[in-house]
């Protein structure tokens, strides 16, 4: 059972404020630059956010990965490196916070969450195979693609409207998982793919209810259940607020106990694990160790360091510690709140409820005059860049990509702009400047035309397209 009201973060805490369990101990200076400069910068980057020079934006917004801040521990950790070829202590250091945080037994490290992607898929799938999940992910298809298989999306209808209130958007759809085994057959399903929180959906959660209950059904069809783990801690977050039971128990025994319900992970260690570069890859069967950490040494480095130096294998077991405390995430999550409590008193129409990591603006409802065709959400970041500084993500059709079978565009029902929170960085009052940038654009949006891509990848296409206006 669930409690279908989720908090507010001044209903949890009453009328008391609540601030960041730190203080800043460094800083970095940002400049807000000139219209045309801004101008000129969006122009040269071909009107994709991506292409921007970090220099030319004033409060970054792409991306939560690998833009947390370290702690001064982490820092400490960074001294401590053990910079050997093979067997450097900061791995054993890092598989035993794995093992003691996320359950599982075995560790493969990668250089990011992408590398990780690469090895399961490559390991696991082969040609023909289908792997349900609930909503894509643009990396985590790609690859799964790449080794010969069909991602299909197997997560609730509600995911796919920005306004339905149902606490765990992110859940899996039990029937529609249960109907594709039946089409295709269990053998051809390696794993159902589980992430917690899903990006694309606006940082959704999955319930505590919903994993076990994917799980007896693995169960009764022989198929194995892995977790996109990269952003889980904040799925615990939402757990522990919204699910019976859970208010009483710390973030970190809900990520275990949710991961015992798995046979493994990959992990993106730049997002929910504080670190600027790092990735791994967990599981407890030993076949797809065994795999795993011999395909490693070709594509990442050896077993024992798959990409990271000893100093970032440091920080990135600090960080897991850290990243599982219940301050931390209070005021991580509380953060995001605040900037959609604040765009949703002003109207602007966003993905409800807020999720995890990001604000998602609805590109489809604030440029209802452009057709998805045009590139509302890619349009939408553009404009925001060039009212006040502020870089933000496209997740639309642009990141949807193309059909690998029929080469058209794939037309998501979410065409949305990602305003992403990176951990431990900007204060409230940078949140205040970012929702009043939203509310200007907002207010131009009647005068703004959509945009045409003129030169477009094959991979990946919205870190590198470039587009013109119409
Ligand atoms: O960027 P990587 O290679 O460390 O991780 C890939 C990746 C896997 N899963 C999920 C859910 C992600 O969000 C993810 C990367 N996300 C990025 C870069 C983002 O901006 O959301």
């Amino acid at each position: 059972m669930t409690n279908m009201k989720p908090m507010t973060m001044g209903q949890q805490f009453g009328r008391r404020s609540w601030a960041e369990p730190w203080k800043i101990k460094m800083v970095e200076p940002i400049k807000m630059s000139s219209r045309p400069d801004r101008e000129r910068a969006i122009q040269e980057a071909g009107y994709n956010t991506f292409l921007l020079r970090s220099e030319d934006v004033y409060i970054d917004l792409l991306t939560d990965s690998g833009t947390s801040a370290m702690s001064d521990r982490q820092w400490a950790g960074m001294m401590l490196g053990d910079e050997a070829y093979a067997g450097s202590k900061n791995f054993y250091n890092l598989e035993s916070a794995v093992k003691k945080y996320y359950g599982y037994k075995h560790l493969v490290p990668t250089h990011q969450g992408r590398g990780a992607e690469h090895l399961i898929s490559q390991a696991l799938i082969k040609p023909g195979h289908v792997i349900p999940g609930n909503m894509y992910f643009t990396t985590t298809r790609l690859h799964q693609e790449l080794a010969g298989g069909k991602f299909v999306d197997v997560i609730i209808d509600a995911a796919h409207d920005p306004l339905n209130m149902h606490p765990f958007k992110g859940n899996i759809d039990l029937d529609k998982l249960e109907t594709l085994i039946k089409q295709v057959g269990a053998d051809k399903i390696p794993y159902v793919s589980l992430a917690g929180t899903v990006n694309m959906a606006g940082g959704q959660p999955v319930s505590m209810e919903n994993v076990k209950a994917v799980r007896a059904l693995c169960d009764r069809h022989g198929i194995r259940l892995y977790l996109d783990a990269t952003r889980m801690a904040e799925n615990a977050w939402f757990i522990q607020q919204r699910e019976e039971g859970y208010l009483d128990k710390k973030i970190a025994d809900i990520v275990k106990e949710f991961c015992s319900f798995t046979d493994g992970a990959w992990m993106s260690a730049k997002k929910d694990n504080l670190v600027n570069i790092g990735g791994w890859l967990a599981m407890n069967h030993d076949d797809l160790f065994e795999a795993t950490s011999n395909l490693v040494v070709i594509y990442e480095g050896l077993h024992t360091y798959g990409g990271m130096a000893g100093r970032d294998m440091e920080a990135l077991a600090i960080g897991i510690e850290e990243s599982l405390q219940d301050d931390h995430m209070n005021s991580r999550i509380g953060q995001v709140l605040y900037l959609g409590e604040l765009l949703t008193d002003w109207g602007i129409p966003i993905v409800h409820p807020v999720g995890g990591h990001a604000i998602f603006l609805d590109a489809k409802v604030i440029y209802e005059h452009i057709p998805q065709s045009a590139f509302p959400a890619q349009t939408l970041a553009a404009q925001l860049y060039l009212d006040s500084g502020i870089r933000s993500m496209e997740r639309g059709v642009v990141s949807a990509g193309r059909d690998a079978v029929t080469g058209d565009h794939r037309y998501p029902k979410l065409e949305l702009v990602r305003l992403t929170i990176p951990r431990r960085v900007y204060t409230q009052a940078h949140m205040d400047v970012v929702a009043e940038a939203v509310k200007a654009v907002y207010d131009e949006r009647k005068n703004v035309k959509g945009l045409k891509m003129v030169f477009e990848p094959k991979y990946l296409r919205f870190f590198q397209a470039r587009f013109a206006p119409v």
